[in-house]
């Protein structure tokens, strides 16, 4: 039961202080952002698979090392919303201002985040690999884009659509922190500076295929990454590089979003990308933008 809209103090995953926006409750305040259509709630596992219950606290402050993870997810979900809603219009992953839910603490040592269909779940990492995933703009952003593109083109997560899909998670991953073309540079392998799980600049760096010559014929199963979802990723992530370098993030954002919301269908290949991109830059610009993303996807192989 929320008595009102408040804000508060947190510490986030690598001990930085951020304003969070939280609400009132009977006995202190809850992680829940009532500044939207739809709320943005947050929640703790506490290591087990269930969503658990919403983060409380005596006061304002959200400082104890397990509300940590916490802070950063509710923090981010906040970010990656008001990305949606200020760039392109879109409120919430829907469209229709759906609740934003996250839960952080899910399982234990867990090395993953995801997307549920129903809300995030933000595993702690075992230490080694990853830390506490929700500590990354980049890995919330990836995660809540997947919701977009289920409410949107439902991009099927296998073979080339699948690869599609992931790609638009890292692309809206980069345009929501712009900061360098890494995936989850901030939260992969924490003893090892400097790596990152993927990169859209260059994919090959760690271990993906940047051009249809190497694209990998996976099986469509689990232990295959549904045909290789996360490796031929890398294809369509350098033909994003390759248009941002031709006509700046600005742009290429807009014309990633209408393809993604007004062309793009579930069984989309990478051609169909091309082509979609190609259109939503015709419709948004003009000539030069869509030459350019012409460009972009055949200096990767993608030539029809
Ligand atoms: N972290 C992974 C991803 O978002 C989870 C998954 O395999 N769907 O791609
Ligand atoms: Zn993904
Ligand atoms: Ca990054």
């Amino acid at each position: 039961n929320i008595l009102h809209e408040a804000t508060g103090t947190g510490i986030g995953t690598k001990g930085d202080t951020k304003t969070i926006n939280i609400s009132a409750i009977s006995g202190g305040y809850s992680l829940t952002d009532t500044t939207h259509t739809g709320k943005i709630i947050t929640y703790d596992a506490k290591t087990t698979q269930t969503r658990g219950n919403v983060v409380t606290s005596t006061s304002t402050l959200f400082n104890t090392t397990t509300q940590r993870a916490a802070v950063d997810a509710h923090y981010y979900a906040d970010v990656v919303y008001d990305y949606y809603l200020n760039t392109h219009n879109r409120d919430s992953y829907n469209g229709k201002g759906a609740a934003v839910e996250s839960v952080v603490h899910f399982d234990k040592n867990y090395n993953n985040a995801a997307w549920t269909g129903q809300y995030m779940i933000y595993g702690d990492g075992d230490g080694v690999t990853f830390s506490e995933l929700s500590g990354a703009k980049d890995v919330i952003a990836h995660e809540l884009t997947h919701a977009v593109t289920e409410t949107s083109s439902n991009l099927v997560y296998e073979n080339q659509p699948g690869a599609l899909n992931e790609s638009f998670s890292d692309v809206f991953g980069y345009f929501v922190d712009p900061d360098d073309w890494l995936m989850g540079e901030d939260i992969y392998t924490p003893k090892i500076a400097g790596d990152a799980l993927r990169s859209l600049s260059d994919p090959a760096k760690y271990d993906q295929p940047a051009h249809m010559n190497n694209y990998q014929n996976l099986p469509n199963t689990k232990a295959g990454d549904w045909g290789g979802v996360h490796i031929n990723s890398g294809i369509p992530n350098k033909a994003a590089y390759n248009t941002i370098q031709k006509i700046g993030k600005v742009k290429a954002e807009k014309i990633y979003y209408r393809a993604l919301t007004q062309y793009l269908t579930t069984n989309s290949q990478f051609v169909d990308a091309k082509k979609a991109l190609v259109q939503s830059a015709t419709d948004l610009y003009g000539a030069t933008e869509a030459a350019a993303v012409t460009e972009a996807w055949n200096a990767v192989g993608v030539t029809n």
